[in-house]
């Protein structure tokens, strides 16, 4: 395969790198992307013909499409996902791990002649904003044009990236197929991919990310599980930042002073919706802002913050469980330029998901395009049916979400779904109790595909899936990160749904979660007050905002906000098993932080 990079690649290594990966996988041309309009519409109008995409009914949700992926093809597959660092110990027990040699074969032989028959596109895309001194560039290589259609969403992603990468600049290599050669005259299918093998590949010390046999989400879009949150946290260790699994959003009080907070969240908590939150009617003056609803780069600053960018360019959400009630931002944000994935069809052209609206539509397509009505007993969209749209389509999108600086950091929020146990907010009462904290949050599973329901799986600083490291390391990176920076943020811990005997939540959540993000930023300025209990700063009563939700009374309160000592034993019981799996390279802080928790409660 001979080929000529256009004239405005001028980097010697990306292009020997291009070669190298074509003369591999013997595609049968190469697509250069610039970024495009007229590039985009090209290959959308090419997938529209290959039946890839469906285009929308434009009167209803102009310039937007829907994917239908392959039944075996429809989420992130975290048992065929690997970091091969050269030694397993750097990887941890919370990564699958084969030896770099062994795994660079097993490639080899998987990435021969694995783009026959197939367009190679080159995308260059930079995570955050471009030239800033928190953005990375990355070099996708894929052979899916839906892949190539939802980076140039997701990232920034076209020419102007080669002028900040120079002849000579750095870039993360990823090198993605769907695994589906093309013989000669074999027609293609909607939704290639490999039913039987898949490898999501990273290489965490030559910084390197190979994909293959998904064409879905974060298996197949490198630049953000793969490169942001496994490759850029081990990059982060090394030179002394943070990648982490964070939303950002600003809040702005009638006084016109601004704050930001990060916060992490394992799946199905409602991250979107909390970065997209709409103050309730008795909160006049106040506005809530959205800087990223995912991922958090966060470096410290010259005047002792943590600053943060948001590396992405648009959200890649989950679409069922989105409405007007959940995340009316969302909701405004998906009327236009929009690819959906695995959502259901309206017999007028549009799309459908569960929890979009109260009652469902007669009839509709299903994500497996099949006929589908109220009755089948099957779900009209799959799951995990995501959106893909540009940020700045976001109305609550924050003034500086592109700004290169990044935007300070006031408070770090974690958080999960607990039906018991942990109260609605808490103050960790030092940097070292929260990473404690966070270390040991954990989500209850929902859906019956998690297994049991009721059990609590632990997902520290919600990146286990992510994290590229040893998780040990990464307590350690984050326990030194509060030493290095002079002003480190406060941490806090939420949890929106506690219920009660009969099973009812005790919060009401969604816009009133701002009453509890307004207690956090006043503790952060000194205005809010607190009583300082076993597990930290906590508000009472008096201490929160109350105008507009009369059903929140002091009985109802207390309950949300119980600490009960026999839970918390058992709770600290379920710490030591869980830390005890990483002891090998548990920092010795957190086990002295455990024992200190266990005296206080025996107390
Ligand atoms: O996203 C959620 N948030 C954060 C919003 C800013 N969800 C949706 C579920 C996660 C995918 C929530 N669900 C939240 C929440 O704060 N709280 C709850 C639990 C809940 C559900 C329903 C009601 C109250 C609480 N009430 C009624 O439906 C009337
Ligand atoms: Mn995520």
């Amino acid at each position: 395969m001979q080929f000529a990079a256009p004239a405005y690649v001028q980097h010697r290594r990306l292009i020997d790198w291009v070669a190298q990966v074509a003369a591999l996988t013997q595609p049968a041309r190469i697509h250069w992307v610039d970024g495009s309009d007229e590039e985009n519409a090209q290959l959308l109008a090419q997938m529209v013909a290959a039946s890839t995409l469906v285009k929308l009914n434009p009167e209803k949700r102009p310039d937007s499409y829907a994917a239908f992926s392959d039944p075996s093809d429809v989420a992130r597959v975290e048992d065929r996902t690997f970091v091969c660092a050269e030694r397993r110990e750097d990887a941890g027990p919370n990564n699958n791990w084969t030896a770099p040699a062994e795994m660079r074969q097993t490639l080899n032989g998987l990435f021969e002649g694995c783009m026959r028959g197939r367009t190679m596109y080159v995308i260059p895309f930079s995570m955050g904003p471009l030239g800033s001194h928190i953005a990375h560039v990355g070099i996708e290589i894929t052979d899916s044009p839906y892949v190539v259609a939802s980076m140039r969403v997701m990232t920034r992603m076209g020419r102007a990236v080669y002028e900040v990468l120079g002849s000579d600049g750095e870039f993360v290599p990823c090198v993605h197929s769907v695994g589906a050669p093309l013989a000669e005259g074999q027609a293609d299918v909607a939704w290639p991919c490999n039913k039987d093998t898949k490898y999501i590949v990273h290489f965490p010390e030559t910084r390197e990310i190979w994909s293959y046999g998904s064409g879905y989400g974060g298996n197949a879009l490198l630049g953000k599980k793969c490169f942001a949150l496994r490759i850029a946290s081990t990059m982060g260790r090394d030179q002394g930042w943070l990648a982490e699994h964070m939303l950002i959003l600003g809040v702005e009080n009638p006084q016109g002073e601004k704050s930001y907070v990060a916060a992490a969240f394992p799946s199905a908590c409602g991250k979107t919706n909390f970065a997209m939150l709409i103050p309730p009617a008795a909160y006049q003056g106040w506005k809530v802002t959205t800087v990223g609803d995912d991922i958090a780069w966060i470096k410290p600053g010259a005047d002792g913050r943590l600053y943060a960018i948001n590396p992405e360019n648009g959200y890649f959400g989950v679409a069922p469980g989105t409405s007007e009630k959940s995340n009316p931002n969302a909701m405004a944000m998906l009327k236009r330029n929009v690819i959906f994935t695995n959502v259901a069809l309206t017999d007028d052209g549009d799309v459908w998901w569960e929890g979009m609206s109260k009652e469902p539509p007669a009839h509709l397509i299903d994500w497996q395009r099949q006929d589908w009505t109220p009755e089948c007993g099957r779900k009209a969209a799959h799951p995990n049916a995501r959106f893909t749209v540009s940020a700045e389509q976001c109305p609550s999108l924050d003034a500086a979400w592109n700004d290169p600086a990044g935007v300070p950091i006031s408070a770090f929020i974690f958080g999960g779904r607990r039906s018991s146990t942990v109260p609605l907010v808490f103050e960790a009462a030092s940097w070292d109790e929260g990473v404690y904290m966070a270390a040991t949050m954990g989500s209850e599973t929902t859906a019956a595909a998690m297994g049991a329901q009721g059990q609590t799986r632990r997902d520290p600083f919600a990146m286990l899936p992510f994290c590229g490291y040893h998780m040990g390391d990464y307590f350690d990176h984050w326990l030194k990160m509060g030493e290095r920076v002079a002003m480190p943020p406060r941490i806090f811990c939420v949890n929106w749904f506690r219920v009660d005997e009969a099973g009812k939540f005790l919060w009401p959540g969604f816009g009133e979660n701002m009453r509890v993000l307004e207690w956090m930023i006043g503790r952060v300025q000194g205005k809010a007050g607190g009583r300082e209990t076993l597990l930290g700063w906590m508000p009472e009563y008096a201490d929160l905002d109350w105008q507009g939700l009369a059903e929140m009374n002091p009985a109802q309160f207390a309950k949300l906000m119980s600490l009960d000592f026999e839970a918390w034993r058992a709770e600290l019981g379920s710490h030591a098993e869980w830390l005890a799996k990483l002891a090998d390279r548990l920092p010795p802080a957190l086990e002295t932080k455990r024992t200190q928790l266990s005296e206080a409660l025996a107390r």
